[in-house]
């Protein structure tokens, strides 16, 4: 669809198409655009931007990663479609490898997500087929199915669009755990280490940023990056912003 650059919501229209481009590409599950719908309602209250708060959730998120021995970034049907190249660059700076993990998983979508990351540069994809051999204990979802040298093995794994389930049952594994969700009252904010409340397509390039920004520097600079960060007060915080318009 032809969205008009000067329409007042055309970022918005335009994150709508890529979903649904992803649906008929055959990346994203139809439930995948309900939850967008979910998401998009918290964007509209956060004012469609990037908060402080937010920026610095980022900014721990990729110190994390840079710090990790063994970091993966989990892709589904959305985050595929909404930014494919973007994770590949992350991955590529940070060190982390990727995993495809589905909740509603088919051959099908696991194949056209593998094909768009690989179009996007990514060198190898995880998770694929009957390589997610190991199942994670607690979970009856598909996302249980990960792979043992992806998911199964890491220390740190970036679960962005998650539900709580697996993300309790990846900390319970004792595995630092990061999320990106637009929605601070949800289960997985709270179970994990580390929330970026934004949304995806604009968290991931600003993780990207920080992570160019402290590649490099001594461990120390990160560690106390991280030790500032405090994830409780960050939800509450991006939860002012949302009760206040997105204006901070
Ligand atoms: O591709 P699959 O089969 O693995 O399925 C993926 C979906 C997203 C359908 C599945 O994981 C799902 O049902 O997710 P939930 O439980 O609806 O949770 C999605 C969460 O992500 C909700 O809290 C949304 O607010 C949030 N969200 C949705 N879109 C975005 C988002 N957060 C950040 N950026 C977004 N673009």
């Amino acid at each position: 669809m032809n969205i008009p650059s000067n329409h007042p919501r055309a970022k918005s229209l335009y994150i709508r198409e890529l979903l649904v481009t992803g649906f008929r590409n055959g990346l994203v599950a139809p439930e995948g655009l309900i939850a967008y719908g979910r998401g998009e309602a918290f964007d509209y209250l956060l004012g469609e931007h990037t908060t402080e708060v937010a920026r610095d959730a980022a900014k721990a998120a990729s110190s994390t990663l840079l710090l990790a021995k063994y970091p993966v970034i989990s892709i589904n049907g959305n985050v595929a479609a909404l930014c494919a190249k973007e994770i590949v660059e992350l991955s590529h700076v940070t060190g982390a490898a990727i995993e495809v993990n589905l909740f509603y998983r088919t051959t099908e979508r696991e194949i056209a997500i593998e094909k768009e990351l690989k179009k996007n540069k990514a060198k190898f994809v995880l998770g694929m087929g009957s390589n997610a051999s190991v199942r994670i204990p607690e979970l009856q979802s598909e996302r249980r199915r990960v792979d043992p040298n992806g998911i199964y093995k890491a220390d740190t794994v970036l679960v962005p669009l998650e539900d709580g389930d697996r993300a309790e049952a990846l900390v319970n594994m004792g595995k630092t755990v990061i999320t990106i969700d637009l929605n601070p009252l949800s289960r997985t904010p709270k179970v994990a280490h580390l929330t970026i409340v934004d949304n995806i397509i604009r968290a991931i390039p600003e993780m990207i940023v920080a992570a160019k920004q402290l590649k490099g520097k001594n461990a120390s600079v990160m560690k106390n990056i991280v030790e500032q960060f405090d994830n409780k007060v960050n939800l509450v915080e991006s939860l002012k912003n949302i009760q206040g318009g997105g204006r901070v």
